[in-house]
């Protein structure tokens, strides 16, 4: 067996030396994509893309395995390569040892590899390799670029797939993956309460206020902000600096009870938009706490904002812990800042929620668009495309 690490740029660069190296039979034992520290304020962070594959080797010399499970094989193989040399690496001789070259043992790699391992050849087919890159430099996660293409109806997974027909019956499975349950309606004389939840710094006072603003100033409906503290600090000068802008009544809540009592003060409003806070992601608040807050405003909505730019397991992650507080949607943040709006799908798919809105930037209250299928999966579809644009010039 040939292990060998490749780093490139991005997944779809180090997915093609595999190929261009080792041909389809090349088994892929992990993927790994690291943010890399941008170097400059004004340059896009890179990401490193690192791919561990190896192809067995047809005539291997029959030798003992020397007592080597598959698991320290696996772990050997793990291990190769950390170098930041960007191309191939010293690949087969660093870290595997020579007893790797048993046939038994290889043939046991194999099976665990395919087991745990996606294998590119079984799980993504010649034919529709192009797109599987594709979708990769369009930001959509390596897993779900998998998974997407193995949706695909089985005719066009195999060979001659014509390529536009898969195409399209991808971008009808974007659509399918994309819920969404748009922007907030306002019923005028009937109080509707909002609260907006989720990680530290994903954006939620931003997006607050940019609702704000845009639902009292272009549709003139009567807003009232209450954002959490329990700190009593500084934390809410941010929102209080938006809602003298807007002018709009502020009520800052540190209890339970408090809520309530801000709540009845907003009772004229057809809107109350809540901001729960923390100043850092150390000090969030707990969960149970957050719980009893939003049960005292008895909300009728609660999205889960989200950025983009976070990985997709951190996005699981959060949508798993603020489950509890009965989140109703999903708010994603931060669609400038992701190199490609595959992002969107990766979410999508991975938080079940319909999502609301979608935030493009720092600007209140412009960086923000309600949330429809046909507009995000457009997005998504047409960072696909320009990622073919860029792989075939
Ligand atoms: N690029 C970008 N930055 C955003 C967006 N939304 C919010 N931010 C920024 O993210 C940072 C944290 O936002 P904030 O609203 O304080 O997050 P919170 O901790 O969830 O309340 C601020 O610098 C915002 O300007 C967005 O859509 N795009
Ligand atoms: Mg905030």
């Amino acid at each position: 067996m040939n292990v060998r690490t490749y780093r490139a740029a991005t997944m779809r660069e180090a997915l093609e030396l595999v190929r261009r190296e080792l041909g389809s039979d090349a088994i892929i034992f992990s993927t790994r994509q690291t943010p890399a520290r941008r170097q400059f304020p004004w340059q896009k962070p890179r990401q490193d893309a690192e791919v561990v594959a190896g192809v067995a080797e047809q005539s291997a010399p029959l030798r003992s395995s020397a007592g080597l499970t598959p698991t320290d094989l696996l772990n050997t193989t793990y291990r190769t390569g950390r170098a930041s040399q960007p191309g191939v690496e010293s690949g087969q001789e660093a870290g595997v040892p020579a007893s790797a070259k048993d046939e038994a043992v290889e043939a046991l790699i194999r099976q665990l590899s395919q087991s745990r391992r996606p294998n590119l050849r079984r799980d993504v087919p010649d034919e529709l390799f192009h797109l599987y890159t594709r979708l990769i430099d369009a930001d959509v996660h390596e897993q779900d670029a998998r998974n997407l293409l193995l949706e695909l109806p089985p005719e066009l997974q195999t060979a001659p797939a014509d390529p536009a027909a898969a195409v399209n019956a991808l971008a009808t499975i974007v659509e399918q993956n994309i819920r969404c349950c748009g922007p907030i309606r306002i019923t005028p004389g009937v109080r509707t309460v909002v609260a907006l939840v989720g990680p530290t710094g994903v954006g939620k006072t931003t997006t607050l206020a940019k609702l704000a603003a845009n639902f009292k100033l272009r549709d003139q409906v009567k807003v009232g902000l209450v954002t959490v503290d329990t700190y009593r600090v500084a934390a809410v000068d941010q929102l209080r600096t938006y809602a003298e802008i807007i002018d709009l009544p502020m009520h800052v809540v540190s209890s339970p009870r408090e809520m309530r009592h801000a709540l009845d003060e907003l009772r004229e409003m057809d809107l109350v938009l809540i901001d729960t806070a923390g100043r850092s992601p150390r000090d969030e608040l707990k969960i149970q706490e957050l719980q009893s807050f939003l049960a005292e405003a008895d909300v009728d909505q609660v999205h889960l904002v989200l950025s983009l730019v976070a990985s997709a397991a951190s996005l699981e992650h959060a949508a798993t812990k603020f489950r509890p507080v009965g989140v109703t949607s999903l708010l994603l943040t931060k669609l400038d800042e992701v190199a490609g709006a595959g992002a969107i799908l990766t979410a999508a798919r991975r938080i079940a929620l319909p999502i609301s809105y979608l935030t493009t930037g720092q600007d209140v209250p412009d960086d923000i668009e309600a949330a429809s299928t046909p507009r995000l999966a457009r997005l998504v579809l047409s960072a696909i495309e320009s990622a073919a644009a860029s792989s075939s010039s």
